[in-house]
This record gives structure tokens, C-alpha cells and sequence, in this order.
């Protein structure tokens, strides 16, 4: 049966190519500093995010973390949203290992956070509270179907997080997805945060792995913090030799995923019993809604995947579907042809 992955830009597979340079890949042991297709990945890295060091680690989860930890101290509190990745879906990590709290704030479809609800989060100094350690943003926001948050936005954050002097921690599991929908060098993006974390496994097709980028000194820092969360690995040349083709040959792509995502929220645009605006999507993740009374998002879900096309139910009525390197233009059109056959059928 022909299927068409939609359920995360996780799902990729490595290519040809990335099979071969991670067979051909020149390895040492990374925990002294010695693996050089590992440390050619952090200079590419750090490079391409402008920033003066960057730190190879396993997963967005574990970047994120290490950024987190790397930034607070124990009873200090993290201000970022309530659908950020880090707090819904990274298993409470800072306060399980770390001891910092969080304050979420609400996010808005845009992924933002109002900047007045960001202020009135600070902590003011009464010796009651737990000190505000850090902000925490998300770009592109993945629980936000994909929405990218502007420049001038981050901006204004940046402004109001140096005035109480905290640091920015970026998630950027997608940052490259942002960046391509808003038209710059991804390094202008992270040039508003102070350490920004990217995903090689995700849209970039990389098998594994993840970066942390900063100030060299932050790095090195985020390096004791990796090996205290047991992220130090041997010969991971094997592994970042993917990285380096994922971040080579594969951010210049990044655009085709982003028409498909809208062809296909164009296309459930005219179905019946869905409800879309194709104009909110702007990267590679459609979040869609089930019209009441017709399929819930489980059953759109479950008839789809007798279909052989594949997405997640994310609510009582929403789904998403993500497009990435291994979903083509026919793909697509293909998917819609089996929505329309069961939704007008
Ligand atoms: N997102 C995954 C998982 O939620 C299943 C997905 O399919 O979208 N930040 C953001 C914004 C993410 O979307 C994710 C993963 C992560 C961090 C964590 O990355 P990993 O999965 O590598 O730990």
C-alpha cells in the first residue's frame, strides 16, 4: 500500500548520502574532544547560526535541557509558554533534574506570548519568590501549526528580557523552517536569543541529533552539563557525519515542504467536514480541525491510516499533518484524493 508519512518530520529517513558519509565518517572519542566530524559539525554549526560555539547533542529534548540547566540555578523559574514544546512535551525535565519551575503564560495562535504578560511574569526581588532564571521562546512553534514568530516580535522580547538582564534560550527545533519562511540567514534569528537550540533529526532528514549554540563560554559550560545528563558520547562522528549533510544540503529545501504544507491545507480548505485557513499556514506543519457532528479528529485519524495516510489526531477535533523531505508534490495530491474520496463519499 503507497503511504504518505504525515505524522512528523520526524519520520525521515537518512539518505543515500548520509549513509555513505556517516560510513565514511573520520571518528575519535568526542568526551576529550577528539572526534573531528564531530567538532567540523559544531564549527558548521555555530557558523551558520552565528554564534561562537555550538555543542553536538542527542536530541532536542536533551538541548533543550542542557540549555535550560546550563542558564538557571536550582529554585529559579523559567518564563515560556504554555504550548512550548519544553513545557508540554519534555517530561518536566528542568524541575525533575534541575529543580528550576516554570511559568507558563499563554500562548496566542501566533505562537507569541503577550509581552505585558511576559513583564507582569518577572519576578520582582521580594524575598518570597523564586527568581525569574530565564525566558524561554519557540521558533517555528510546533504546537502553533508551524507559525513563525517575526523578527520585530523577538526583538521586543530581546528588549524586555535585557532590561531585567535574563537570557533568551531559543527552541529551534525547526529554527531553519522559520527562517526560510521569514527570508533571512537563520543567524539573524538567533542573534536575538542567547543560546538557541536546532534539530538535525527533523526537516533536515538527519537520523539523530541536535545542537545547543551560545557564547563559547555558555558552551563550554553546556558541555559539563551534557556530560552530567550522561550526553557524552564516544565516537559520534558516525551519527554528526549525518548532521553535516542534513545542514549542507538540506536547509535550501526546506521551501518545497512549506508549498506542500499549504497545497494541502488548500486542498482540505474545500473538503467537507474540515476547517482550514490555508493563509495561517507558513511552514512545514497544518494543524486542521474536524468539523463538529461529522469525523472526530480519532476517526479522521483511524479511517485515513486504513488509507495508508498517516497523521495524528492532537485533540478531540484537531489533527496534524507535517510535511518533510520524504513527502513529495504527488504525495500530497494523492493524500487529498483519499480525503475526498472518504470525506465526500
Ligand atoms: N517534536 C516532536 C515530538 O513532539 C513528538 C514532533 O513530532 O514534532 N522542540 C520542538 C519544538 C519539537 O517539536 C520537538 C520534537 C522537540 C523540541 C524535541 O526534540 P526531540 O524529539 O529530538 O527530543
Amino acid at each position: 500500500m503507497r503511504i504518505v508519512e504525515l505524522r512528523s518530520d520526524t519520520k525521515t529517513k537518512p539518505t543515500l548520502v548520509m549513509r555513505e558519509a556517516m560510513f565514511a565518517a573520520e571518528v575519535g572519542d568526542d568526551v576529550s574532544g577528539e572526534d573531528p566530524t564531530v567538532n567540523r559539525l559544531e564549527e558548521l554549526a555555530a557558523e551558520m547560526l552565528g554564534k561562537e560555539a555550538a555543542l553536538f547533542v542527542a536530541s532536542g529534548t536533551m538541548g533543550n535541557l542542557t540549555g535550560v540547566l546550563t542558564h538557571c540555578r536550582r529554585g529559579t523559574e523559567v518564563i515560556l509558554g504554555e504550548w512550548a514544546h519544553i513545557y508540554w512535551a519534555e517530561v518536566a525535565g528542568a524541575a525533575a533534574l534541575g529543580g528550576i519551575s516554570y511559568r507558563p503564560l499563554p500562548n496566542r495562535p501566533d505562537g507569541t506570548m503577550e509581552l505585558a504578560r511576559i513583564e507582569d511574569g518577572i519576578r520582582p526581588p521580594d524575598l518570597h519568590y523564586a527568581q525569574t532564571g530565564l525566558i524561554c521562546l519557540e521558533n517555528s512553534h510546533n504546537r502553533m501549526g508551524g507559525a513563525v514568530l517575526g523578527l520585530e516580535y523577538m526583538a521586543q522580547v530581546r528588549e524586555l528580557a535585557d532590561a531585567h538582564g535574563l537570557p533568551i534560550h531559543l527552541d529551534g527545533a525547526r529554527l531553519f523552517n522559520a527562517a526560510a519562511y521569514l527570508d533571512v540567514p537563520a543567524a539573524e534569528v538567533a542573534a536575538l536569543a542567547d543560546s538557541v537550540q536546532v534539530c538535525l533529526s527533523k526537516g533536515l532528514g538527519a537520523p539523530v541529533g541536535s545542537l545547543v549554540a551560545g557564547t563559547a563560554d555558555f558552551i563550554a559550560r553546556a558541555r559539563k552539563t551534557r556530560k552530567m545528563l550522561g550526553g557524552g558520547m564516544r565516537q559520534a562522528g558516525i551519527i554528526a557525519a549525518a548532521g553535516i549533510v542534513a545542514l549542507e544540503q538540506h536547509v535550501d529545501r526546506l521551501q518545497e515542504d512549506h508549498a506542500n504544507a499549504r497545497l494541502l491545507a488548500e486542498g482540505m480548505a474545500a473538503l467537507p467536514g474540515l476547517e482550514i485557513d490555508p493563509d495561517v499556514v507558513q511552514t512545514n506543519i497544518v494543524n486542521v480541525r474536524t468539523t463538529p457532528g461529522r469525523l472526530t479528529a480519532e476517526q479522521f485519524e483511524t479511517q485515513m491510516a486504513e488509507r495508508g495516510v498517516l497523521f495524528h489526531a492532537i485533540s478531540d477535533s484537531d489533527v496534524r499533518m507535517v510535511t518533510h523531505l520524504d513527502v513529495t508534490h504527488s504525495d500530497i495530491l494523492w493524500a487529498l484524493e483519499q480525503m475526498t474520496d472518504l470525506l465526500a463519499g
